[in-house]
């Protein structure tokens, strides 16, 4: 038993398999189970870092609705939503200054994500930080305001679960849902960057790094 390769199967037999799993949701939506936990704490002091520049707000629907989500943004561009529509603005509506820089460690999590997910050279200029609640949810929907969709979305999950819902390239089609989890990244790309998705209301509950929320960053290349 001195072969290198038989003892590494050996050991792979003895030890756990602590390797992110990945599961396919559909063509091109790739679920990389628990690959954001080794920079989970990391993120969350990133991304509180990120809101003390450019407070989580409530956004408004054109059509006078309120989303139940608050949200924030850094990087060259960030989406906003309120009576004139839905659009990236280089500048935070609220304090009319430049969104907080990416931060670096949110550049190196998206950009390792796309790439293990098989797309290579993904370099987001946006990030989209929405923090749910109990009971806040994110209705069926598609991911349009981008102009280029060659490129993928990076999703990031960190704190409470929540029961995500999967649809297809038309609203006709049932949305089946799937528990994302702390830690879990998916990437969009292909097909997938077109079809339907929302969130079902989240479930009141503690989690030892966010307390009773949930945040999502969704890393965006948005063409200027
Ligand atoms: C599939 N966010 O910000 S993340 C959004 O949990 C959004 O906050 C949800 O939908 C959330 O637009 C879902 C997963 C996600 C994000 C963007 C996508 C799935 C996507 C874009 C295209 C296809
Ligand atoms: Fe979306």
């Amino acid at each position: 038993m001195t072969d290198p390769a038989s003892s590494a199967t050996q050991m792979s037999l003895l030890l756990p398999d602590t390797r992110p799993s990945r599961v396919t949701l559909s063509p091109g939506a790739i679920v990389l189970r628990g690959f954001a936990l080794p920079d989970a704490e990391a993120l969350h002091a990133a991304i509180r870092a990120v809101a003390a520049q450019a407070p989580l707000r409530t956004m408004h629907t054109p059509g006078g609705g309120t989303l139940s989500a608050a949200m924030t943004n850094c990087g060259t561009l960030g989406w906003v939503t309120d009576k004139a529509g839905y659009r990236y603005t280089p500048q935070d509506p609220l304090s009319h200054r430049p969104w907080p820089p990416l931060p670096a460690l949110f550049a190196q999590v998206a950009t390792s994500a796309a790439q293990t997910a098989g797309f290579s050279g993904f370099h987001p200029n946006a990030c989209l930080i929405n923090r749910y609640e109990a009971g806040s949810r994110m209705g069926l929907h598609q991911d349009k305001d981008e102009k280029d969709f060659t490129q993928p979305i990076v999703s990031v999950s960190l704190g409470l679960p929540i029961h995500f819902l999967w649809g297809g390239l038309t609203r006709s089609v049932s949305p089946f849902s799937f528990l994302l989890e702390h830690g879990d990244v998916v990437v969009w790309g292909g097909k997938a960057r077109l079809h339907y998705h929302g969130v079902k209301p989240l479930a009141a509950g503690q989690h030892p790094l966010t307390g009773s929320c949930r945040f999502n960053l969704t890393f965006r290349f948005v063409a200027p």
